[in-house]
C-alpha cells in the first residue's frame, strides 16, 4: 500500500494595493486555511480567496496606519465566515486578538510567531511564519519596520528601538528567511543605500536587478534576511563603512543619523 505524503507547505500570493502597498495571502496547502496580511483592499482580497478556493480565517495586521489596517472592518463584514483579527495596537480596526512579543498560533499546519518591533509605530508587529512539516524556507512579514534595503520612518519610536528591531529581533532570524515587506520602495531605498556605501557591490547588483524587475512591473519581494544583511544600511549599522559615512562610532547613533539623512534624501 502506498502512503500519500502531502508535504506541500506554504503558498504566498503577493497582492499589490493602493499606490505601492503589498497585501499577502498566506495559504497552508495542507488544510487550505489562509491568512491575509494588511488587507487594505478587501475586494481584491476576496477575489484572490475565491480564485485560490481557500478558507480565509485570519487577518494579520502589522500596524494601525490606514494603508495597512484600513480594510479590516469592511473585510470582516464581507467575509464568508468569522475572521480572527490579530495585531499589537488598540488603534487597529476590528481587532479581536491583541498579541505581544513571542505569541504564537497556527494557520492550519503553519506556525505563526509574533515579533514586537515598535518604532515606526508603537504597536508594530512582524509575523514570522514557518511550515514545520515541509522544506519551505521560513517567511517574515515586516510591514513598515523592515523594507528591502531600508526601514520605516521613526514616527513613534527611537533609534534604540529600531536597532533592537532590526539587529536583535529580525537580524536573529535564519538567513534564508524570506522577507515580505509592506511597500514597494526598493529602488528608492537602494539609491540611498548606494549613497551610504558607494563601494558595496551587492548594492550595485541589486540596483540593476531591481530596475529590470520593476521594468517588467514585477514585485521585488521577497528578499532574505541574509541578503538584507549585505545591502540594507539600517541592518549594517555595525559596519565601519556605514558608521564612517554617518560620522558616528556606535550602531545606535549611526541608526539615528542615517535615518535622519534618509528622511531628507532626494533620490536622483
Ligand atoms: C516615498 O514614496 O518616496 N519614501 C517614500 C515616502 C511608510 S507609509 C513615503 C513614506 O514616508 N512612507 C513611509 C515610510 O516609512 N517610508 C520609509 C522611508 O521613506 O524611508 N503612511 O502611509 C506611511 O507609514 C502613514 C500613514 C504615515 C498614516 C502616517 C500615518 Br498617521
Ligand atoms: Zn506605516
Amino acid at each position: 500500500m502506498s502512503k500519500i505524503v502531502n508535504h506541500s507547505g506554504m503558498r504566498i500570493r503577493v497582492l499589490p494595493a493602493l499606490q505601492d502597498n503589498y497585501m499577502y495571502l498566506v495559504v497552508d496547502e495542507q488544510t487550505r486555511e489562509a491568512a491575509i496580511i494588511d488587507p487594505v483592499e478587501p475586494n481584491r482580497v476576496l477575489g484572490a480567496v475565491k480564485e485560490e478556493g481557500v478558507n480565509l480565517t485570519t487577518i494579520l495586521t502589522t500596524h494601525h496606519h490606514w494603508d495597512h489596517a484600513g480594510g479590516n472592518v469592511d473585510l470582516v463584514k464581507s467575509a464568508a465566515s468569522k475572521l480572527k483579527v490579530v495585531g499589537g495596537d488598540d488603534r487597529i480596526g476590528a481587532l479581536t486578538d491583541k498579541v505581544s512579543h513571542g505569541d504564537s498560533f497556527q494557520i492550519g499546519s503553519l506556525k505563526v510567531k509574533c515579533l514586537f518591533t515598535p518604532c515606526h509605530t508603537s504597536g508594530h508587529i512582524c509575523y514570522f511564519i514557518e511550515s514545520p512539516e515541509s522544506q519551505d524556507p521560513p517567511t517574515v512579514f515586516t510591514g513598515d519596520t523592515l523594507f528591502i534595503a531600508g526601514c520605516g520612518r521613526f514616527f513613534e519610536g527611537t533609534p534604540v528601538q529600531m536597532h533592537k528591531a532590526l539587529i536583535e529581533v529580525l537580524g536573529q532570524l535564519p538567513d534564508n528567511t524570506q522577507v515580505f515587506c509592506g511597500h514597494e520602495y526598493s529602488e528608492q531605498n537602494l539609491k540611498f543605500a548606494a549613497h551610504v556605501e558607494p563601494h558595496n557591490d551587492d548594492i550595485k547588483n541589486k540596483i540593476a536587478w531591481a530596475a529590470a524587475t520593476r521594468g517588467r512591473n514585477e514585485p521585488t519581494v521577497p528578499s532574505t534576511i541574509g541578503e538584507e544583511k549585505k545591502i540594507n544600511p539600517f541592518m549594517r549599522v555595525t559596519e565601519d563603512s556605514v558608521q564612517q559615512h554617518a560620522g558616528q562610532a556606535d550602531p545606535i547613533s549611526t541608526m539615528g543619523a542615517i535615518r535622519q539623512e534618509k528622511d531628507n534624501f532626494k533620490a536622483k
